[in-house]
C-alpha cells in the first residue's frame, strides 16, 4: 500500500491533451493490467481462467475469491432467481428504432431497464441488471436483426448457454457456445482506467444510480478507438481477405498494412493504451481459432496480420505498442464459429464489460474511504484562449 506522501506520477505540462494516459486517480479492487504480461483477475492471470465455466468468473471479479462448488450453486441460484426480464421492458426494446446502431439500442435499453425495475441501490441494481442481462441482450439482438423473438428464456441452461440458445440465429455451429463463452469471460474487466469504466464510475461519481452509469459507460465503449474496435478490426480482415483473395500470402498482406498506413489508416485490432505486448485474450483467440477453425480463410487472413501488421507498425517509432489487441481476433473467431453479425459484437462485448464496471462502481460508491466512496470526479482544466474560428 502506497504511504500518503508518496510521489506515483508527476504531471508537468507535457502531459496535458494526452488522454490522462497514466495518471493515477484511485484503487481498483478487481482487476489489473501489467503492460508486459497483460490482464490479470483477482491477481489471477486471465490465461488460467479463461475456460472457466462464465458464473464461476463472475463470482471470482465479483466476491474476490473463487467460490466453492456451494457458494457457486448458491450464486448461480440467486442469478437465475433475477434473470426474468418483464414483458414491459421486452416490449419497450422491441420498440426502438432498427436504423441505429445496436450500441445505441444498448445503451437505451439499459436506461428503460432502470426507468421500469431500478431499486436505487448499487449492489442490488448491479446484481439484478447481470441477471437480466442474457435475456436483454439476447432480446435486442432477435429485434435488431429481425429475427422475430427467439426462445423463451432458461436459466437452468447456464448463463451463457442460455444466451445462446435465446438468440434466433439463421443456424448456429457447434463451436458457437465455446466461442461466446471465452469471448464473455475475457471482456469482463480491464483495470480501472480503460475509458468505458472510467466514464462509468465518473458518472457514479454524482451518484447517479447504476443504469444511468452503464448506459454512459456502454457510450463510450461504442467509439471505434474502443469497444468498437472489434466490429472494424473484422471488416478490416474482411476487407484484407477481398483485396489478396482466398489463400493469403505474407507478403501481399504486408504490402495491405503498408499502404494503409501509407494514406494515414488504422490498423484495427492493434495498438494499445497500457499493453506493450501482444494482449493474452488476443493470444487465446489465436489458439483457439488456429484450434477450431484452422482452414476457415478469414482466420488465415488474421494469422498473418497478426505477424506481418506488427512487422510493419514496429517501423513507426510513434506507435507505442505494435501488437495485437483483444479486437484483432474476436470477430474473425465469432465469424468462424456461426456469428458473422459484426455490429453486435461491440454489444457482446458491453454485455460481459458491464459486470467489472459494476463491481467498480459498488467500490467506488460504498466500499472505498472506510464506506464514505469517493468524492465527485473533478479534474482541472488551464485557461487557453482559443484560436478565432472563422465561418462561410
Ligand atoms: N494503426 C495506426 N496508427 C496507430 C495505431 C494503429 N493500430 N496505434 C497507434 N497508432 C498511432 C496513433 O493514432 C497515434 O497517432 P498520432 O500521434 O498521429 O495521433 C500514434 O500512433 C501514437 O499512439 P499510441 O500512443 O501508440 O496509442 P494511443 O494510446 O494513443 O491509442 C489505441 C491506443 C488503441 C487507441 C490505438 O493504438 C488505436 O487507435 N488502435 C487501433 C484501434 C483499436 O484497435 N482499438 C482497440 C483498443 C482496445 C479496446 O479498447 N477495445
Amino acid at each position: 500500500m502506497e504511504t500518503q506522501d508518496e510521489v506515483l506520477f508527476q504531471i508537468t505540462a507535457k502531459h496535458l491533451e494526452t488522454g490522462m494516459r497514466g495518471f493515477p486517480v484511485g484503487y481498483c479492487t478487481t482487476s489489473s493490467v501489467d503492460p508486459q504480461k497483460g490482464l490479470y483477475y483477482q491477481g489471477r492471470p486471465v490465461s488460467e481462467l479463461w475456460n472457466w465455466e462464465p458464473e464461476r468468473v463472475i463470482y471470482l471479479l465479483f466476491f474476490g475469491e473463487e467460490p466453492t462448488d456451494h457458494e457457486l450453486h448458491t450464486f448461480k441460484e440467486e442469478i437465475k432467481s433475477r434473470s426474468k426480464l418483464s414483458p414491459e421492458v421486452k416490449k419497450q426494446i422491441n420498440l426502438l428504432p432498427k436504423h441505429s446502431h445496436p450500441m445505441a439500442l444498448f445503451a437505451v435499453a439499459i436506461m428503460i431497464l432502470g426507468m421500469l425495475e431500478g431499486k436505487g441501490d448499487y449492489r442490488e441494481d448491479s446484481m439484478n441488471l447481470i441477471a437480466k442481462l442474457p435475456e436483454l441482450v439476447a432480446t435486442l439482438i432477435n429485434t435488431h436483426a429481425g429475427w422475430g423473438n427467439g426462445n423463451p428464456s432458461n436459466p437452468s441452461l447456464g448463463y451463457i448457454e442460455n444466451f445462446v440458445q435465446m438468440l434466433q440465429l439463421p443456424k448456429k455451429e457447434v463451436g458457437l457456445l465455446r466461442v461466446m463463452k471465452s469471448f464473455y469471460n475475457l471482456h469482463l474487466d480491464h483495470g480501472g482506467g480503460n475509458l468505458s469504466t472510467f466514464v462509468g464510475k465518473a458518472i457514479a461519481s454524482s451518484k447517479e444510480d447504476l443504469y444511468g452509469c452503464i448506459a454512459g459507460a456502454m457510450n463510450a465503449l461504442a467509439g471505434p478507438l474502443h469497444g468498437r474496435a472489434n466490429q472494424d478490426a473484422l471488416e478490416f480482415v474482411q476487407n484484407v481477405a477481398k483485396h489478396i483473395g482466398e489463400q493469403p500470402k505474407a507478403g501481399a498482406v504486408e504490402g495491405y498494412v503498408r499502404q494503409l498506413l501509407a494514406n494515414d489508416g488504422l490498423v484495427y485490432g492493434f495498438g494499445h493504451a497500457v499493453l506493450r505486448v501482444e494482449d493474452p485474450r488476443a493470444t487465446v483467440f489465436y489458439q483457439l481459432a488456429q484450434e477450431m477453425y484452422p482452414k476457415h480463410p478469414l482466420v488465415k487472413t488474421a494469422l498473418l496480420l497478426r505477424t506481418e501488421g506488427t512487422q510493419v507498425l514496429k517501423e513507426n517509432p510513434k506507435i507505442s505498442n505494435p501488437y495485437p489487441n483483444v479486437d484483432a481476433m474476436s470477430g474473425t473467431l465469432l465469424t468462424a464459429a456461426g456469428f458473422p453479425f459484426s455490429e453486435y459484437y461491440t454489444v457482446l462485448f458491453g454485455f460481459s464489460r458491464s459486470l467489472g464496471i459494476s463491481r467498480q462502481i459498488i467500490y467506488e460508491r460504498c466500499e472505498a474511504r472506510e464506506g464514505k466512496g469517493t468524492p465527485i470526479v473533478r479534474p482541472k482544466y488551464l485557461f487557453k484562449k482559443a484560436s478565432v474560428v472563422t465561418t462561410g
